[in-house]
């Protein structure tokens, strides 16, 4: 039978309490929206207006789009890119990464797979699904340093605002690839917290197009921190969860230039569109996060230990409270596995 949240519109799930197709979220999430009497009253209307903001959102990040051009004074540059991830929970910046600082990181990739045992220890198969694996890099050279992983001063600066007062560090780096052909994704957010904690650097290692099953985001969603948005923003992610649709509209980048870095919020729901162009699709993939969270979030549970090791070398030098950018450059770099 279908589920009665996803067989209806978006507007019946805030319309209506007990009609057929029809959900009153209020009740579903009982207390969420006040007090008890105040949710079986009025908590729809508050729904309801919510979910109405929440699509105005989700339009005017897909409609207008979440490039933000990296030329121009690098304050106004980190403000806007800063603002476009806490509005639209995504920023993409084009040629963020330079031609040359791309051929470089490819260079150092394809050093890395030439070296087939250090490779294949540091391959991960398991965790990303649908045809996509991704290989934890070594804390070597070149690696180990923030700018060739996609965290250049602009980046940082921006991972900065976004963060505020809070402190944050590396959880990992890997190449992810999307093999051709590969699968359509299930929406699903990195974390299952709330905004704010993590965020994913993408740097486009290749020009990207829509047939290579570019990263497909849901605008806008994500479990909010602050009190009063909390139980909304509750609500629609668990009504994406059932519906493993947007709610509002989507944004699927038609084309994603070579050097482009795109920055989300973890909790941003999201997935890989198939790839079927007949070429592998490969990201650099940098996750950071707010104080212990990658301690605590351990995403790396189940990468192979090789993998592990290297991750929690990078914790070392990249941690809080600002990704070790001020002691990185002291620190001894270690040049084997
Ligand atoms: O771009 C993709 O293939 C999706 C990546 C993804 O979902 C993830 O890294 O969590």
């Amino acid at each position: 039978m279908a589920n009665p949240v996803c067989s209806s519109s978006p507007e019946q799930l805030c319309g209506g309490s007990g009609g057929a197709g029809r959900v009153d979220m209020a009740a579903w999430l009982p207390g969420a929206f006040g007090s008890s009497q105040r949710a079986a009253g009025h908590g729809k209307d508050d729904l309801k207006q919510a979910l109405d903001s929440h699509k105005h959102c989700a339009s005017q990040c897909a409609n207008g789009g979440v490039k933000v051009s990296v030329s121009g004074p690098v304050d106004s540059v980190v403000r806007q890119a800063a603002d476009m991830l806490r509005r639209c929970g995504v920023v993409q910046l084009p040629e963020a990464s330079n031609p040359a600082h791309v051929d470089s990181v490819e260079r150092a990739i394809a050093g890395l797979r030439s070296k087939t045992k250090a490779y294949t220890a540091l391959l991960d198969e398991v965790q990303l699904h649908d045809g996509r694996y991704q290989v934890y890099l070594p804390f070597l050279k070149p690696f180990n340093t923030l700018d060739i992983l996609g965290a250049n001063k602009l980046v940082l600066a921006i991972l900065q605002d976004y963060f505020g007062s809070s402190d944050f560090g590396i959880d990992h780096a890997s190449v992810l690839t999307a093999a051709s052909p590969s699968g359509n994704q299930s929406l699903h957010p990195d974390v299952s917290y709330f905004k704010g904690l993590a965020v994913s650097v993408h740097t486009a290692l290749q020009d990207i197009t829509l047939n290579m099953g570019p990263t497909y985001f849901c605008p806008c969603t994500g479990e909010a921190m602050m009190r009063d948005e909390w139980p909304a923003s509750a609500a629609i992610k668990m009504a994406v969860l059932r519906c493993k649709e947007c709610l509002g509209q989507s944004l699927a980048p038609q084309h994603t230039p070579r050097g482009t870095v795109t920055i989300y919020d973890g909790a941003m729901f999201h997935k890989g569109l198939g790839n079927d162009s007949g070429n592998p699709r490969h990201i650099l993939k940098l996750e950071v996060g707010t104080s212990d969270f990658p301690q605590r979030r351990d995403y790396c549970a189940s990468a192979p230990p090789a993998a592990q090791k290297q991750v929690a070398r990078f914790r070392k030098a990249f941690g809080p409270p600002r990704m070790g950018t001020v002691v990185a450059e002291s620190l001894p770099i270690k040049t084997e596995l």
